[in-house]
């Protein structure tokens, strides 16, 4: 039942009022006349908390006295986005609450406006992880979030004469209503210092690390409710903090003023999130944020599991097993090792045995640039115990693949954990590999990549290791939250159950065609226009006609996600209606939300391009009722939940092999956007799902990609032989869209042609525009259209991340369900 956990949850109204005045009494110490809308956002969350609180007491004692397994989800990018709604509708008390605050003379979705996202990710590796702890509550899975608490989360994208700016994120400044500081589990993690070797008991070599300084993790503990309420599991974030420590030890042996010179200050290692997306850091700082996160965690975990068995290891992997979300918290393999080895003192074989029945390692990327490397000097510095232990694992690996491949250096060369560079680099990829037992892509496309490009040999030397697991989003949040009249119209249909069941959908294909039910589907999407057209009106002045085409490319901004392959085109049909005002075309209003990497110089010049046509093009008045451009600063997930219901088409345009899954493509096509998009990630599978009717695929396979490639490509043969693309990017050179400024934009168009079209946006050119004409042309058949978007929400069911974490359990997890009671 939906309050199987939490016997005083408020039922009714009158309940509710009671509650959140209480709150706003004590809690807040204001009251009713007083409050303004955030103390009654605080007042409102404290009431729905006590409730989580609740559960989570009973969820930990449960998992306790049945001595669980679990899987503790290690990830430096967690991106929550706001709780309240998410919280509510999980306990099943979205309505009344809402109907109660209404009495009290406050409306909730302007309240739910007070809650700042918890932007503690970079993107979609980030925001997989937020929706896998929320399946894992919701299945009634044992399950850990392990990550750090970054005072400052991604940073606030302001836009200002079109291009990009940042702003520090201050998610915390006014309170964090859900989090639960935990003091009495604050771990101390070492850095620095140097490594002694002494000879134990039958002469036995024992390593003792003498640490150069020591840093104190404080956990906060965010809690995840599943939907229905009756699991409540915990996301526990790191925050670090300065310790008194002072290490008399290596002051004498001379290590630490060395070491301090050079220290990183505790308080600095959470400060703030990296604002990389798929680029490697390669930071000191970034190093220590991923060891101090992995090293208080596991201190957290073997705490726990000593708590029911002692030293007894026998059992450890019985009970846990962790997921390396990317090669982040990689670090966290000989960290276990060491604790193994060099405290535990178990013997080297015995501990390697734990670690790799530990760890499980998702891949999430194959863009070279994001793999990560580490200079071996670097660890050796920051964590000089852990350079051994890295070494000597690679030591027995190697002997493991000359076995396999006797005296082939190359495969060695190719395969070792230590790149033999100018510099010494440590691959965490490989290590990652190594240290577990599972590897997966995250679609079934990208996963074969990792196979046969990535990671052949260790496919040949590891059969069955790698696998794939196919990424999936939560249907609460990106349906039943984000999207309240289409879930009604759904759950009419279908039965309420869908959230936990969103096979269920299928049962929508029988109404595609009845006329009633395309009318009240498309009705359902013209009202979330609507509100996206009010939302953009008041963000950027900008008016659009809610009768055209939405069409939305919402991603971070990178070459690979090709938003320039997008521009180009409206350029091309802002080109066309200029030469021929009657220029055949539905109006279409082209929607753009991305942050770019800070240090990422031609991503902020395709937003700046991006805005500076869009400028041009909106006050045009020769086109602008047919063609509107609009960039929505300051993309997050509290804004997807804004723009994915408003949808009629969904650009997923990366070029083939590059975009490992996408998430973003299954939001939207569940909320009925058609899909315009390449055969890469994702993509592949919903249009096997959704049928070659109710997709625009498009453009290059990976195979195509590849020989293009080895063929030898040269963006200059399309330039100089398609007049409209000469055009185009011959127009980026002038001043036309930044008056004054001739050549404002002239990078993208250098990086077309002098820098050699990497990501072959001109070599998709023409098919990405054929594709987008044969979307106008469905479009203007409103029957047609009304079955397309219907059958795209009905046929994605597979896309719920509770079927993800389902194979994840059956594959690699090997969990059990655990009923609160
Ligand atoms: O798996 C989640 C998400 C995928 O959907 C995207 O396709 C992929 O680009 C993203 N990968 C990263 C890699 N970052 N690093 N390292 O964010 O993962």
């Amino acid at each position: 039942s939906k309050q199987a956990n939490s016997s005083h949850l408020p039922t009714n109204k009158a309940e509710f009022k009671a509650a959140i005045v209480r709150h706003l009494h004590s809690t807040l110490g204001t009251d009713e006349n007083k409050a303004n809308e955030h103390a009654w956002w605080k007042a409102t969350c404290a009431a729905i908390q006590e409730h989580v609180l609740d559960g989570l007491r009973k969820t930990q004692k449960t998992h306790y006295m049945n001595d669980t397994r679990a899987v503790h989800y290690f990830s430096a990018e967690f991106l929550m986005g706001r709780l309240l709604s998410n919280n509510m509708q999980n306990f099943g008390v979205f309505e009344v609450a809402r109907d109660a605050l209404k009495e009290l003379g406050v409306e909730l979705s302007d309240i739910m406006e007070e809650e700042p996202d918890m932007a503690l990710g970079n993107g979609g590796l980030g925001r997989l992880a937020a929706c896998y702890i929320d399946s894992l509550a919701t299945l009634n899975y044992p399950a850990i979030g392990y990550g750090l608490h970054y005072e400052h989360g991604l940073f606030r994208q302001e836009i200002q004469n079109g291009a990009q700016i940042e702003r520090p994120d201050s998610w915390r400044d006014y309170g964090n209503p859900w989090e639960i500081c935990r003091p009495e589990s604050i771990q101390d993690i070492s850095l620095y210092g140097y490594v002694e070797t002494k000879y134990g008991e039958n002469g036995r070599i024992q390593k003792e690390w003498h640490p150069g300084t020591i840093v104190k993790g404080v956990p906060w503990d965010i809690p995840v409710v599943g939907y229905n309420g009756s699991t409540v599991n915990v996301l526990r974030l790191w925050q670090s903090q300065a310790s008194n420590y002072f290490n008399w030890d290596v002051f004498n042996a001379g290590g630490y003023v060395d070491a301090q010179s050079e220290n990183v200050q505790a308080e600095t290692i959470s400060k703030v999130l990296y604002p990389n997306d798929e680029t490697e850091a390669g930071k000191e700082l970034r190093l220590i944020q991923q060891y101090f996160f992995c090293a208080c965690s596991l201190k957290d975990i073997i705490r726990r599991y000593k708590r029911a068995h002692g030293d007894d290891w026998s059992r450890f992997t019985q009970q846990v097993v962790i997921q390396l979300n990317d090669t982040h918290p990689a670090i966290a393999i000989p960290e276990l090792m060491r604790i193994l080895v060099d405290r535990a003192e178990l013997d080297w074989e015995k501990a390697w045995e734990i670690c790799t029945n530990t760890f499980a390692y998702t891949n999430h990327t194959l863009l070279p640039e994001a793999l990560e490397k580490w200079p071996a000097r670097m660890i050796e510095k920051i964590l000089p115990r852990h350079l051994e232990i890295i070494y000597e694992i690679n030591h027995r690996f190697m002997k493991e693949v000359d076995k396999k491949w006797p005296g082939d250096n190359e495969v060695k060369a190719k395969l070792s954990i230590i790149e033999e560079s100018n510099e010494k680099m440590v691959r965490m990829g490989h290590l990652s590999v190594v240290g577990s037992f599972a590897v997966n892509g995250v679609a079934e496309l990208h996963s074969k990549l990792v196979k046969e490009n990535l990671f052949p040999e260790f496919d040949a030397l590891y059969p069955n290791k790698l696998t794939n697991v196919t990424n999936g989003i939560t249907p609460r949040r990106w349906l039943k939250v984000c999207n309240p009249k289409l879930s009604k119209l759904v759950s009419d249909k279908v039965g309420a159950d869908w959230p936990l069941h969103l096979s269920k959908l299928a049962g929508l294909e029988k109404f595609a065609e009845q006329k009633t039910f395309q009318k009240q589907f498309m009705q359902i999407k013209q009202a979330n226009k609507q509100a996206l057209a009010d939302e953009i009106k008041s963000l950027t002045g900008i008016v659009v006609d809610t009768n055209a085409i939405f069409d939305i490319q919402i991603k971070r901004l990178h070459e690979y996600k090709r938003q320039h392959l997008n521009l180009l085109h409206i350029m091309a049909l802002y080109r066309r209606l200029l030469e021929n005002p009657d220029y055949d075309m539905h109006p279409r209003v082209f929607i753009f939300g991305a942050k770019a990497a800070p240090g990422y110089k031609l991503a902020k010049d395709i937003i700046l391009a991006i805005n500076k046509v869009a400028d041009r093009i909106n006050n045009d008045p020769r086109v602008n009722k047919k063609l509107k451009v609009v960039f929505m600063p300051n993309y997050r997930v509290s804004q997807a939940e804004k723009m994915i219901p408003a949808a009629d088409v969904s650009e997923q345009i990366s070029t083939a092999g590059k975009e490992a899954s996408g998430t973003g493509n299954m939001k939207l096509a569940l909320n009925g956007a058609v899909t315009i998009g390449t055969l890469d990630g994702a993509n592949v599978e919903i249009a096997e799902e959704v049928g070659d009717d109710n997709i625009f695929i498009f453009g290059l396979t990976v195979d195509e990609v590849n020989s293009l490639k080895a063929k030898g490509y040269n963006p200059y043969d399309i330039y100089d032989n398609n007049t409209e693309i000469k055009a185009i990017l011959d127009w980026l050179e002038t001043d036309y869209f930044t008056p004054g400024e001739p050549g404002g934009l002239v990078s993208i168009k250098q990086s077309l042609l002098e820098g050699g079209d990497p990501y072959l946006v001109l070599a998709d050119f023409e098919a990405y525009s054929n594709a987008q004409r044969a979307v106008d042309q469905a479009y203007r058949d409103k029957a047609k259209w009304a079955k397309m978007a219907i059958l795209n929400t009905a046929k994605v069911g597979k896309f719920t991340s509770d079927r993800s974490i389902q194979d994840y359990v059956d594959r690699i997890w090997k969990l059990n369900t655990c009923k609160i009671s």
